[in-house]
């Protein structure tokens, strides 16, 4: 027996590796494992074994059984794999387009930032741009806010850490590193590289430690604007954001300027916009952006005279419009990445 044992073993092994087709494969398996094949003849054969050498003989079986389905095993995985590979064709070309997925198109967001853009750029704003990572003094300081301002904290703000080094962002002392909480901080940069009269807008990406809900993200974008010149005056202010808001939402639509406070504009107000059928949010005041007159400080931290330069600023949040303009009721759509919400602006 135990020499019938090693020669079925023997077979398997030195046969298995020729097989090509499943259906070979079966027969062959069935000439050994099947019910009239030669392991399960051995098997039956047990019967025979006198009762002291069974323990020994049934050892070598189930040794011979582990060892004739790993060839098995082996042989099996082998054909799979072929038989996938022809079903496949020849090899995946990574650089054709996907059979399944339509062309792409830009997300809402893009979509309104370059609407927005296209409003401002007809009344000759320019694109500002600036760093996310910002450090305390172009954040806070430059915009005339104090030590003591809440939005200093680490309650609100997002800081790097201590030993953070970014290289491309210049710093002014040894303020920290922080992610920029609102687009205000391009006035400061764009100041400081620009002289006066100014005009520009720019977008760009926010964070804050704000809970998330149906208007509030941690992470969203805004779109800054700053005009300074000579005798700016609040009627400048109040001219281009009703132009604003009639090219991107038509005539007619229901605005309030709602005094209010920014360290960095004095008088400072709220732009709030009545909501037309937004779903849950229908009909409420929703705010749209902060503006205000630049005030003195700011221009004396970049190095402008606030006796010959005045100017208006503001900054609004893209996600905001969006959502009026797409009558869209939750932010958190923007983020979801889901086709069937992406594919209704393409
Ligand atoms: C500011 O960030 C000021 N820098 C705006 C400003 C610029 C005022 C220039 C004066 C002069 P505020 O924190 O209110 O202000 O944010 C401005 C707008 O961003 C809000 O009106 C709102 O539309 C949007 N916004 C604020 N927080 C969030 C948030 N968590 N998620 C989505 N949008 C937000």
């Amino acid at each position: 027996m135990k020499e019938e044992l090693a020669a079925i073993v023997l077979e398997v092994e030195s046969t298995a590796p020729g097989i090509a087709r499943r259906a070979d494969f079966e027969a062959f398996k069935a000439t050994i494992s099947g019910p009239n094949g030669k392991l399960t003849a051995v098997m039956k054969g047990m019967k025979n074994v006198p009762k002291e050498d069974k323990p020994a003989m049934g050892q070598l079986i189930n040794q011979a059984k582990q060892q004739v389905e790993a060839y098995y095993a082996e042989t099996l995985e082998r054909i799979e794999a072929t038989e996938l590979a022809a079903k496949l064709g020849p090899a995946i070309d990574p650089t054709l387009p996907s059979p399944d997925i339509g062309p792409g198109s830009l997300h809402p967001l893009t979509q309104t930032r370059r609407r927005m853009e296209e409003a401002f750029r007809k009344v000759g704003f320019t694109v500002a741009e600036g760093p996310e990572v910002e450090t305390e003094w172009f954040c806070f300081d430059a915009l005339n806010t104090p030590e003591d301002h809440p939005a200093r904290d680490a309650q609100d703000t997002l800081f790097m850490p201590a030993d953070a080094a970014i290289e491309n962002v210049s710093k002014r002392g040894d303020e920290r590193y922080i992610l920029r909480s609102h687009t205000s901080t391009v006035q400061i940069r764009t100041m400081l590289k620009e002289k006066p009269p100014l005009r520009i807008i720019s977008p760009g990406r926010v964070f804050r430690r704000d809970t998330t809900d149906a208007t509030h993200s941690a992470n969203f974008h805004q779109m800054e604007g700053l005009y300074v010149d000579k005798n700016v005056t609040i009627v400048d202010l109040k001219a281009i954001l009703d132009y604003f808001v009639a090219e991107i939402f038509g005539k007619g639509s229901e605005v309030r300027l709602r005094p209010s406070f920014f360290p960095f504009t004095e008088p400072s107000f709220e732009l709030d916009m009545k909501t037309p059928n937004l779903g849950k949010l229908s009909n409420q005041w929703i705010e749209l952006g902060g503006c205000g007159m630049v005030d003195p400080n700011v221009f004396k931290s970049v190095g402008y005279d606030p006796q010959e330069w005045s100017g208006y600023a503001f900054g609004m949040g893209i996600e905001r419009i969006a959502m009026i303009v797409h009558g869209i009721d939750d932010i958190r759509y923007f983020y979801q990445n889901d086709l069937r919400f992406l594919q209704q602006f393409a």
